[in-house]
């Protein structure tokens, strides 16, 4: 999976699309799934805030698995949704979470059965932006707020240098707004390594503002499970490939 976003990142910027299982299960998630590709979504996200059993998880990864060629990452709420049967997690620590669990303490616990199930773990640090919605309240955060350029570049950064290789700046699923974008082009200028950005992207134009500040991923999820893959979806498609020139 790592190597395969390298080469996409080397052509420009990707997107995510992100899937909950336990409202889209099995075939629904596979043909949600396949129309993503179809636009040129790159990856798919399987995860949500909720818990979500590893019998829903697998059953999603599979049928995903079947219906695209693109990886299929779990995207963990905890350690009880990770399946053998996707191809990454992305292993993440919530870097402004007050509880310790969110940070490392879970990651100690799950780290075994990651190696064991032969999933490719994706280093990655995850910070909470204001509002944080739902994320926000389960992961116990100190959201960053929303102006502060400075405080978001720091934990962004930290991340870096402790080995994480993504950064994930998330305003929360189904936020108002986006990540500001004068805050994705502050983190950008002083990060090397790929930034993520996601929560309450509608549209082409939210996608145009965050690719034009630098974000490297895209991630939606609310658009498609709201109103399909029509016209909001299709905009931050069309956005992520003009910004790939075409490709
Ligand atoms: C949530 O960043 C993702 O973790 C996607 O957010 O559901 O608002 O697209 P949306």
């Amino acid at each position: 999976m790592e190597r395969y976003l390298a080469a996409r990142l080397a052509k420009g910027p990707v997107h995510f699309t992100l899937i909950d299982p336990d409202k889209s299960p099995g075939e629904r998630a596979a043909r949600t799934a396949r129309g993503a590709v179809d636009l040129g979504s790159h990856v798919i996200l399987l995860g949500g805030s909720t818990g979500i059993s590893r019998d829903v998880m697998g059953a999603a990864a599979r049928a995903v698995k079947a219906a695209v060629s693109v990886p299929v990452v779990i995207f963990p709420e905890g350690p009880g949704s990770l399946t053998a049967d996707a191809d990454a997690v992305l292993f993440m620590s919530l870097l402004n979470s007050r509880n310790l669990d969110l940070v490392i303490r879970t990651h100690a616990r799950a780290a075994p059965a990651v190696r064991a199930m032969h999933l490719e773990p994706i280093p990655m640090g995850y910070l909470v932006i204001a509002p944080g919605m739902r994320v926000g309240e389960v992961g116990q955060v100190d959201p960053v707020e929303r102006d502060d350029v400075a405080g978001a570049t720091g934990y962004a950064l930290a991340a870096q240098l402790l080995g994480m290789r993504f950064v994930y700046l998330e305003a929360g699923s189904g936020a108002p707004e986006p990540v500001p974008p004068a805050m994705v082009r502050g983190v950008r200028s002083s990060l090397d390594i790929p930034l993520i950005v996601g929560g309450g992207i509608r549209s082409g134009r939210d996608a145009r503002a965050l690719l034009d500040a630098g974000a490297n991923v895209l991630v939606t999820g609310t658009i498609a499970e709201e109103e399909g893959l029509g016209e909001g979806f299709r905009g931050i498609l069309e956005e992520v490939r003009r910004a790939r020139g075409g490709s």
